[in-house]
């Protein structure tokens, strides 16, 4: 709560690793979160989202704010290059004691990807650092559910993806507060403005307010200032509202994923005991019950308690 970045190192490893006393760490600290505003970055990988986040963090520690990033990306699950990227990207800011940068293991989490950021989300809220931004690889419903709640979303994208543009729009195109077209410096900017304009025209239809789309090279550090000036301009005047809807939706989805995991716990301590769990498993992968009945009869297990 005092900023100091290796308590706050230690908390996220108790909490990512569910040791003793991870959730009296939570607990304790939920009072002191809300503070910061959180900026999601999602795109397809490659675009640009950690060098564009490295940019951030500069611009924002030019505003003499305190700056925590959060990089979930699930391709480091089998390459650990992935991670070593962001952090050598980086870099440059791990000097500086008012920048925090923690790379997320994405697999194994009890209750997903998105709830778990959600709580490292918490301990840099906690510990003062606003903003921090989450940046997460558009790709997969887990990783698009983590930045769906985000205060202010933005999507990256990047010239020449041709058609690619109709199949990524199912997903993040839609959770888009701001587009971010990076690579300007390449060929085809102007074709995938024009395509995103079109689409949004399409779907103008849905009373929300327009996603601005910028452009940035980001690294070159251009078209940066924008993109700060953007998500504070969502998060005034119109994006207030959304805002509030957005901390509910991600106040009930963590409701729900603690819930589910605990009454889920609850029923199996009460039916099955400790190695029911395998042989019930066991049944339904030999096609002997099917999973509807077995989670049934454990229900009735329960009622006849
Ligand atoms: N030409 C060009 N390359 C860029 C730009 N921004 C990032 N890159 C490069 O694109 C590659 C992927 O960038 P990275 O930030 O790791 O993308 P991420 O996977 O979305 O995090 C790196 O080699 C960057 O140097 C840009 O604006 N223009
Ligand atoms: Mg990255």
């Amino acid at each position: 709560l005092h900023g100091d970045v290796r308590a706050l190192a230690r908390a996220i490893s108790v909490v990512e690793e569910q040791r003793p006393g991870a959730l009296e760490l939570l607990r304790g600290v939920f009072g002191r979160t809300g503070t910061a505003t959180v900026i999601g970055l999602t795109g397809p990988p490659g675009s640009g989202k950690s060098s564009l986040c490295d940019r951030l963090v500069e611009g924002y520690r030019g505003e003499g704010r305190r700056v925590g990033v959060v990089a979930v990306d699930p391709s480091s699950a089998f390459s650990g290059g992935a991670i070593l990227g962001d952090r050598i990207r980086m870099l440059r800011h791990a000097q500086d004691e008012n920048v925090f940068i923690r790379s997320m293991a994405t697999r194994g989490h009890l209750g997903g990807l998105a709830q778990a950021t959600n709580d490292v989300v918490d301990l840099i809220d906690a510990a003062g650092f606003d903003p921090v931004l989450v940046e997460t690889v558009g790709v997969g419903q887990d990783e698009i559910e983590v930045v769906r709640t985000a205060d202010v979303v933005a999507v990256v994208l990047v010239p020449g993806m041709g058609d690619d543009i109709q199949a990524i729009k199912a997903g993040i195109l839609e959770i888009a507060d701001l587009f971010v077209i990076n690579k300007a410096d390449l060929p085809g900017a102007d074709k995938l403005e024009a395509e995103l304009r079109y689409m949004l025209d399409l779907g103008a239809a849905t009373a929300r307010p327009r996603p601005a789309i910028l452009r940035t090279v980001a690294v070159r550090g251009e078209g940066l200032d924008a993109v700060r000036e953007g998500a504070r301009a969502f998060l005034g005047s119109a994006g207030r509202e959304r805002r509030a809807a957005r901390r509910r939706e991600r106040a009930e989805a963590r409701l729900r994923a603690v819930l589910s995991e605990r009454a889920l716990r609850w029923v199996v301590a009460r039916t099955l005991g400790g190695d029911g769990w395998d042989g019930v498993v066991e049944q339904i992968a030999a096609r002997k019950v099917d999973p509807y009945s077995a989670a049934d009869k454990l229900i009735e297990r329960l009622e006849v308690q």
